[in-house]
């Protein structure tokens, strides 16, 4: 059967283009069953048009969505735009897994995925093709033709990830996106995060199916799939983009040792500061890793504890990042502004531990409460958003739906134009003035305009 992935990727801060590894993984597993595939990659500008074109000169069986929360608006305009569709239509992803109302409320749509759906969606194109009706596939809500909807039960997390296949890179233009991040391939190897922060989806994620929620590759499988993507692509350097790389230490230590072995790329990682500390930075750099990305988030010990669910002192934030800089790896932080109860005070002591630990980078984005989790229903509960306010006419992350007493949106949104200046203003000037112009309204168009030197200003602001 022909089925072809929509992946919309439309309004995002950045302009790069991006890869989505579910659709890799679900790709996969259905060409190795013998089924056709292609992408419709919705980049840029939202142009109906180019799909329809697309469905009807490839004539696809089935037509495969994907979406995060912030992305859904734009399927249900699809929806809107392009009905009635011939093909049996599916919607998975985070969207479809925390929100499975969005299956009654969109017309058209006629079954949706809940969690992991490399086998839900086989079975599906299975049992479409032999003609059935595929009203009895664990992991699938399925929506009859009189609008009553059969809601199957979710299947265990699926275990042993190393017996599913390699994603399918070459359903992208794996090469532009490549070379559009720098020239660095994101790989991941796990999947799942063992903590429980309020503002991400995780916690909502692992109760949506039985079984065990965090899950490593084999390193050798890990090394065959590095293997494969250095072997036919022009890369540079990697990016490991698992939720939390150093959560589980011996699988570090394996990999470390097999990867020096065999690779001489540098290698980025996503990293909890409180699993970092001289030994594991030692052995990180030593196998070839570059930078370590630390989820700071706050600086607020008590804020962290109390309303993200992230009980780790500032001590040890300092300790993780002076562990890195020992080992001589480039650090950057992520952080977030604009979080239910937070006041420009609290914000205050982000830039002030942001500015003690002196990242080579700092990234910030507003606060986005993901439907299904702890926060956006705190948001709610406080009427600090309406029910059915899912996200803004606005560019993800750079402003907020949030309507606070303590923290206005004017207040927000200064914060965030101002954080990265804040912090660096002490330590050079130079990186600060760059940074106060990239988080400034002419951020964005900046951005595209300064493309061809892009590379030099990633040196310059990032050390990397
Ligand atoms: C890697 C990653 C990225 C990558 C890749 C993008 C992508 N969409 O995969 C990059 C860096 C580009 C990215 C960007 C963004 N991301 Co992101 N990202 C992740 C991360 C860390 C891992 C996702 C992943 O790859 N998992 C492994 C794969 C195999 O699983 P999967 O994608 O969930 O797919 C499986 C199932 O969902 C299902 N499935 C998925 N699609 C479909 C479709 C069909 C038809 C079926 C049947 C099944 C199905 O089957 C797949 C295989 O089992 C998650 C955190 C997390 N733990 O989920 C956040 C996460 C998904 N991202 C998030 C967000 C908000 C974003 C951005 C909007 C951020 C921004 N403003 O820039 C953008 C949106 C980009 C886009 N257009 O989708 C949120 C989504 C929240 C929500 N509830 O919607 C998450 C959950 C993090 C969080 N803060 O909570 N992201
Ligand atoms: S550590 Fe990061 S990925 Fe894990 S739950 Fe917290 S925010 Fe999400």
């Amino acid at each position: 059967m022909k089925v072809l992935f929509v992946y919309t990727d439309l309004n995002v801060r950045g302009g790069a283009q991006s890869y989505h590894f579910g659709i890799g993984m679900l790709s996969a597993m259905l060409k190795s069953h013998g089924h056709e595939t292609q992408l419709h990659y919705m980049f840029g500008n939202y142009d109906p048009a180019a799909l329809t074109q697309t469905i009807s000169t490839w004539q696809p069986d089935v037509l495969a969505f994907s979406a995060v929360s912030p992305q859904f608006s734009y399927v249900q305009h699809i929806f809107r735009d392009l009905q009635p569709f011939k093909p049996f239509t599916v919607l998975g992803g985070q969207h479809a897994t925390l929100v499975p109302e969005c299956l009654e409320q969109t017309p058209g749509l006629d079954a949706i995925c809940i969690g992991e759906g490399e086998y839900p969606l086989l079975e599906l194109v299975q049992t479409l093709e032999r003609g059935e009706r595929p009203d009895q596939i664990a992991n699938l809500w399925i929506k009859r033709e009189d609008g009553t909807i059969v809601r199957n039960p979710s299947r265990p997390f699926h275990e042993k990830l190393d017996s599913l296949p390699f994603a399918d890179v070459d359903l992208f233009d794996y090469q532009s996106i490549i070379n559009s991040d720098f020239n660095t391939a994101l790989l991941m190897f796990s999947r799942g995060c063992p903590y429980n922060c309020t503002f991400c989806s995780n916690h909502a994620l692992r109760k949506m199916q039985p079984g065990t929620y965090v899950r490593y590759r084999g390193v050798e499988s890990c090394m065959a799939e590095i293997r494969d993507v250095v072997s036919r692509y022009r890369v540079k350097a990697l990016y490991f983009n698992d939720d939390c790389f150093t959560a589980r230490r011996d699988f570090v230590t394996e990999f470390c040792r097999a990867y020096k072995a065999e690779f001489n790329l540098p290698f980025d990682i996503n990293a909890r500061p409180e699993n970092l500390n001289d030994d594991i930075c030692r052995m990180l750099k030593d196998a070839g890793c570059r930078r370590v990305c630390i989820g700071l988030e706050n600086g607020s010990e008590k804020f962290r504890k109390e309303v993200l669910g992230r009980n780790q002192s500032n001590a040890q934030i300092e300790s993780g990042f002076a562990a890195c800089r020992r080992a001589g790896l480039k650090t950057k932080s992520f952080n977030i502004v604009g979080f239910p109860f937070e006041t420009p005070a609290i914000h205050q002591e982000t830039v002030k531990l942001n500015a003690k630990m002196n990242p080579d980078s700092v990234i910030i984005g507003i606060f986005e409460p993901y439907p299904g989790t702890k926060l956006a229903d705190l948001c709610l509960k406080e009427g600090f958003i309406e029910p059915a306010q899912t996200g803004g006419e606005f560019v993800g992350r750079t402003d907020t739906i949030l309507k606070m007493p303590n923290f206005s949106r004017e207040q927000i949104v200064h914060c965030f134009r101002t954080f990265a200046y804040n912090v660096y203003r002490r330590h050079s000037l130079r990186k600060a003035i760059f940074l106060r112009f990239y988080y400034s309204p002419l951020g964005e168009p900046l951005i595209r305009l300064l493309k061809p030197i892009k590379g030099i200003l990633r040196r310059i602001t990032m050390g990397v």
